[in-house]
C-alpha cells in the first residue's frame, strides 16, 4: 500500500492551490460570523472576509499565539457550538492554564483520516499491528494514533506510555509491527529489549511513527539498530490536531504537510515576514477544514523549513524540515543561541555515547557555565582514567566547534540518567532560581 488516499496526497499542486483557496476564503467567512475572538481580530486589522480570496492572501490576516488560547480558556476560541463538540483535549503548558481543543465529529474523522496517511507513509497497512505507547488522554498522542490506526484498518494495541517491561511482552506476543511513542522512549524500549535478551527474531517490528519532541538523526539511528526498524519523524501539536500534521514518508527527506488540511507557511519571527522557500524560520499553520477550534495563521513556534518541490514518493504535498526546536527551547549562553538538538547531534557522533544526557545550566557571577552529563555505553572502560580525560575533551571539543562556546563535561555510567516514557526533558537551566 503506498498512499492511504492516493488523489489527495498526488494531487497537483495547482489543484491543491485552488482547494486551499476555496477552503481558506470558506473559513474565514465562517469565523467572522461564529468566533467574536476572530470577528475583533479582523475588524482591527481592517479586514473583511472578502477580501481573502485566494491562498495568497493569507499574509493579510493576523496571527493567532498560544496566549489567545490562554485569554479565552476554556472554550472561547471554538468556532462551533458546544453540543457539536464530541471531544476534548487540553496541552498542559509548563505555566497557568492549559491550551483546550474542541473537536467536532467531521474533525475527529479528519484527524484519523490524516493519522492513517501518515501511518501508510510510515510503512503500515490495514494488516499491520499498531502498539500505540503514546499517552492516552487530555495528550492528544496516544487517541491520535489509535484512530488513525483504526481508520486505516490496522490492528491497535493502546497500551499507553510506561509499564515497559509490559510494553515488550505485548510487542512480543502480540507480535507488533509498528510502535508508535516519543523517540525518547523509543529508544528507552529498545535498550531494555535488548537487555531482556530477547531473541530479535521473534520480533516483528519493522517501523515506528517517533514524534512530540525534537529528536536528532543520530537517535534516530540509535532508535533503528536497537529495534531493528525503520523509524519516521512524525509532528503535530494539539492546538493545529494533533500527531499526523505532518510525516515523513519512505524518502526520509522532510516531513508531508497535509495541505489540503493545513496551510503551512515559513516566518521570520522577529520581522513576522514570510521568509524564502528553503530558508529557516518559524512554522505558522492555517487550519482549513477544521469546525471545533479552526485556527488562522497559529504561530507554532517551531522552528523549520519548508520545500515545495515534489518528493519522489508521489506525494506532492510541501514537505517541512525536521523541527530541531521550539523558540522558547532556545538557550542563550553567553549570548550565544544553543539547542538542546544541536548539542544531541554533536554526542551522538561518538561512539561510547548514548542518547541519555542532561543540560545543566548555571550562572557563576555574571557568566554562564553549562555543564553536560553524558552517559556512556557499556564500550567504555570507566577504569582508565585517562581514556575518561582524554573522551571529555573530545568532546567538549566538538561541541566548542558547532556551538562555539565551551562546556563542561561529564561522563557518567551506563544507566545513570533518568530514562522517559514520554517527552524527555534534559535541560535544567537554574539561572535565576539559585
Ligand atoms: O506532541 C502532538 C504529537 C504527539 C505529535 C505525538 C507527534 C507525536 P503537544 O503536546 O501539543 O502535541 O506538543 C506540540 O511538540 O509544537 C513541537 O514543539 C513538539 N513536537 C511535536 N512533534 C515533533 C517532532 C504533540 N516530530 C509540540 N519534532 C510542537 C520536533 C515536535 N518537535
Amino acid at each position: 500500500m503506498l498512499y492511504y488516499e492516493e488523489s489527495i496526497e498526488t494531487m497537483p499542486r495547482e489543484e491543491l492551490k485552488k482547494l486551499q483557496s476555496e477552503r481558506l476564503s470558506a473559513l474565514v467567512k465562517r469565523v467572522y460570523e461564529k468566533s467574536s475572538f476572530y470577528k475583533n481580530a479582523f475588524d482591527q486589522a481592517n479586514i473583511k472576509p472578502e477580501d481573502i480570496k485566494s491562498v495568497d492572501d493569507i499574509v493579510k490576516l493576523p496571527f493567532t499565539v498560544k496566549a489567545d488560547l490562554r485569554d479565552n480558556y476554556p472554550f472561547g476560541m471554538f468556532s462551533a457550538d458546544l453540543k457539536d463538540i464530541i471531544r476534548i483535549h487540553a496541552s498542559s503548558g509548563t505555566t497557568g492554564k492549559p491550551t483546550v481543543v474542541g473537536y467536532t465529529k467531521n474533525d475527529i474523522t479528519m484527524w484519523a483520516k490524516c493519522a492513517a496517511r501518515s501511518l501508510v507513509c510510515a510503512g503500515a497497512n490495514p494488516d499491520s499491528i499498531v502498539q500505540v505507547a503514546y499517552g492516552y488522554g487530555l495528550f492528544t498522542g496516544g487517541l491520535g494514533l489509535h484512530y488513525g490506526a483504526e481508520e486505516l484498518g490496522a490492528a491497535v494495541i493502546p497500551m499507553s506510555g510506561g509499564n515497559t517491561s509490559k510494553q515488550l511482552m505485548l510487542m512480543h506476543d502480540f507480535q507488533a509491527t509498528q510502535l508508535a511513542c516519543t523517540p525518547s522512549y523509543a529508544n528507552y524500549l529498545g535498550e531494555a529489549l535488548r537487555e531482556s535478551g530477547a531473541d530479535m527474531s521473534e520480533i516483528k517490528l519493522k517501523s515506528g511513527i517517533f514524534g512530540g519532541e525534537p529528536w536528532s538523526e543520530g537517535l534516530r539511528k540509535s532508535i533503528e539498530k536497537k529495534l531493528n526498524i525503520k523509524a519516521y519523524d512524525i509532528y503535530g501539536l494539539s492546538e493545529i490536531m494533533g500527531p499526523g500534521v505532518a510525516i515523513e514518508c519512505c524518502e526520509q527527506n522532510g516531513l508531508h504537510i497535509w495541505e489540503d488540511n493545513f496551510i503551512a507557511e515559513i516566518i521570520d519571527p522577529d520581522t513576522l515576514e514570510p521568509v524564502n522557500e528553503g530558508e529557516e524560520g518559524e512554522l505558522v499553520i492555517t487550519t482549513i477544514t477544521k469546525e471545533g477550534i479552526p485556527l488562522i495563521r497559529y504561530r507554532t513556534r517551531d522552528i523549520s523549513k519548508i520545500t515545495y518541490e515534489k518528493c519522489a514518493c508521489g506525494r506532492t504535498h510541501a514537505r517541512i524540515a525536521r523541527v530541531k526546536a521550539r523558540t522558547d527551547d532556545m538557550l542563550i549562553i553567553r549570548g550565544v543561541n544553543v539547542y538542546p538538538s544541536q548539542i544531541e547531534s554533536v554526542l551522538l557522533t561518538i561512539d561510547e555515547v548514548e542518547p541519555n544526557y542532561n543540560i545543566i545550566v548555571t550562572r557563576e557571577g555574571t557568566l554562564d557555565m553549562m555543564e553536560i552529563l553524558v552517559e556512556l555505553n557499556e564500550k567504555f572502560d570507566f577504569d582508565k582514567i585517562a581514556s575518561l580525560e582524554a573522551l571529555s575533551k573530545t568532546i567538549a571539543a566538538k561541541l566548542h566547534s558547532v556551538l562555539g562556546i565551551h562546556s563542561k563535561i561529564k561522563l557518567v555510567e551506563p544507566h545513570s540518567i533518568s530514562r522517559f516514557e514520554g517527552k524527555a526533558t534534559r535541560v535544567d537551566d537554574r539561572r535565576g532560581k539559585e
